[in-house]
């Protein structure tokens, strides 16, 4: 089999990668990091991924990282029979401007909810030595688990981070708006809807899904995305928060 994929279950980095994966029919195996003990951050890791983040592609040998950089790589790599990136330069420029986008907004503010409603007991039980050292050891976030704290954002962080999300829905609607949909380039679905959906599905897991319910068009476009051949493999069972850290049926709702 020659792509192994270093990654986790509930990573939303590593979903959009075996989504494509799977979309287009590769077999793959996977190693599967326990990112909270600290699997990313072991030496024999951070040689195949200085930034101690999941996920990684190991390809016959060719290490790949970076999520969306690995999906562009396996749409080059792998183009039938199932490919991502539009033909046209100019469709393609776009959706790769809404990978910059989608990068920036949904993929950075989804994890102040994320480390806020599911992390946080777990960093609560360490003693703020512990933490600080685990925080230090993270080559690519370490300020933002030191700005977290053991005791997680303060409330206007989360607001921002969920105004934010907010205004990638209304991106996302304007964009299927303007393509005429289904997908945010239009009748073919692409990277970008592949890229932006761990963020979205990771919202509705939070409860947060009411967010978009007056964006029809975004409705339809989640909708649409679950209803597709690859997303169940994708979230097999053990791929939401939710079934790891069953507290937050409760304070997420
Ligand atoms: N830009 C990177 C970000 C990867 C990333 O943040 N991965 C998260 C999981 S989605 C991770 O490994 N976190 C572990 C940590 O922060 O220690 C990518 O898209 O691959």
């Amino acid at each position: 089999m020659p792509f192994k994929l270093y990654n986790a279950p509930q990573s939303t980095c590593s979903q959009r990668v075996r989504f494509v994966l799977n979309a287009k029919e590769l077999p793959f195996s996977e190693v599967k990091l326990d990112l909270l003990a600290g699997d990313q951050l072991k030496p024999d890791y951070l040689a195949l991924n200085p930034n101690g983040v999941v996920p990684t592609l190991d390809h016959d040998g060719a290490i790949v990282i970076d999520s969306n950089v690995i999906i562009e790589y396996l749409d080059e790599v792998a183009p039938a029979p199932k490919n991502f990136t539009p033909h046209d330069p100019v469709l393609r420029a776009k959706m790769r401007s809404l990978l910059h986008f989608i990068d920036e907004m949904p993929a950075a503010a989804v994890r102040v909810p994320t480390f806020n409603l599911a992390f946080l007991p777990r960093f609560a039980a360490m003693s703020e030595d512990e933490f600080t050292a685990f925080a230090e050891s993270k080559p690519l976030r370490k300020e933002f688990m030191l700005a977290m704290g053991r005791k997680g954002f303060p409330q206007q962080e989360m607001d921002a981070a969920l105004g934010r999300l907010r205004r990638t829905y209304e991106r996302m609607d304007a964009e299927v708006a303007k393509s005429g949909g289904p997908w945010l380039l239009g009748r073919e679905i692409s990277l970008a809807d592949i890229s932006v959906m761990p963020a979205i599905v990771r919202m509705a897991d939070l409860g947060q899904d009411g967010a978009w319910q007056d964006l029809p068009r975004v409705q339809r476009w989640y909708d649409a995305i679950r209803a597709h051949p690859a997303f169940a493999s994708t979230y097999y069972p053990g791929s939401l928060l939710t079934e790891r850290f069953p507290h937050l049926r409760k304070s997420a709702a």
